[in-house]
């Protein structure tokens, strides 16, 4: 799933696809990059991030995403909270809803996902990006994500959403600290057993990745976001290798190369054996 940002404030690429044009021309390439799917959103997510009316979110994503349903020849995903930003999306050619909330935001959302048909994401977060960095505590956070992701993935087919139309996502960086991001990638393949649906993970150009370079070089600059994308590799291939569905990521090239590899090696072990 390549990432398609239409904010003018996203931790790594906030403000380079605000025009229409821009946005669209970024999501072409990442599908000739090779992304399967592209996820288009209005919103910035990022802790400390106002929240955005509207209004204003529908008239970012809503061009976007209409000029990226007709002429990608993928599907197109809007990443947001709200319904009616959610609808205008789907009425301009998006056919997955991914909502970092998981249907907790706004109440109308998951009776919209079920009336449109569309593929809904539920993603695991606590609190809200002005509040998720604060007191952050989990007694097992494994445990806890896995249940809270059951729990709304039983929402959204109760809601009438088709059991496939649904993945859940950890939710890498919202409201967890490094060692919570670690531990949920270093379990990943438990979360993939217990929650009976695909698993996608975004962990592309976040924070923790930098926490654990920086700890490691001793380096007193801290990494850039736009340069994580190594890192970034690193757990595409463990989140593949450990059962992940879907990788959101900022550059498809680099994964879709590693992903391809990682199938080629894995399908000549596989008829070795046999
Ligand atoms: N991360 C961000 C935004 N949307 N959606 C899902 N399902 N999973 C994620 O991990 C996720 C997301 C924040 O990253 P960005 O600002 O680079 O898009």
């Amino acid at each position: 799933m390549g990432i398609v940002n239409v904010t003018p404030d996203s931790f790594s690429d906030g403000g380079r696809f605000l025009d229409p044009g821009a946005a669209t021309a970024h999501g072409l390439a990442l599908v000739a990059a090779g992304a399967d799917l592209l996820d288009v959103g209005g919103e910035s997510t990022r802790p400390g991030a106002d929240p955005v009316d509207d209004a204003e979110e529908r008239a970012r994503v809503v061009p976007a995403i209409a000029r990226l349903a007709a002429e990608s020849g993928v599907p197109v995903s809007v990443d947001t909270t709200k319904a009616s930003v959610a609808a205008a999306a789907l009425d301009a050619g998006a056919t997955i809803v991914n909502d970092v909330s998981a249907g907790v935001a706004d109440p109308a959302m998951l009776g919209l996902v079920a009336t449109a048909g569309a593929g809904y994401v539920a993603m695991h977060r606590r609190g809200d990006p002005r509040t998720m960095q604060h007191d952050v505590h989990y007694d097992d956070v494994v445990r806890d994500v896995t249940h809270h992701l059951l729990k709304r993935r039983d929402a959204a087919v109760a809601a009438g959403i088709a059991p496939a139309a649904v993945c859940v996502d950890p939710g890498i960086g919202f409201g967890k600290l490094t060692e919570h991001n670690l531990a949920l990638l270093a379990h990943l393949d438990v979360i993939v057993d217990r929650v009976d649906a695909p698993v996608l993970v975004g962990a592309s150009r976040k924070a923790f990745l930098g926490h654990v370079l920086d700890d490691a070089r001793g380096q007193s600059a801290p990494i850039d976001a736009a340069s994580r994308d190594d890192a970034t590799l690193a757990t595409t291939m463990w989140a593949i290798d450990h059962g992940a569905a879907v990788v959101r990521v900022h550059d498809a090239r680099s994964s879709v190369d590693a992903v391809r590899l990682w199938v080629t090696m894995r399908d000549l072990d596989a008829r070795a054996v046999a």
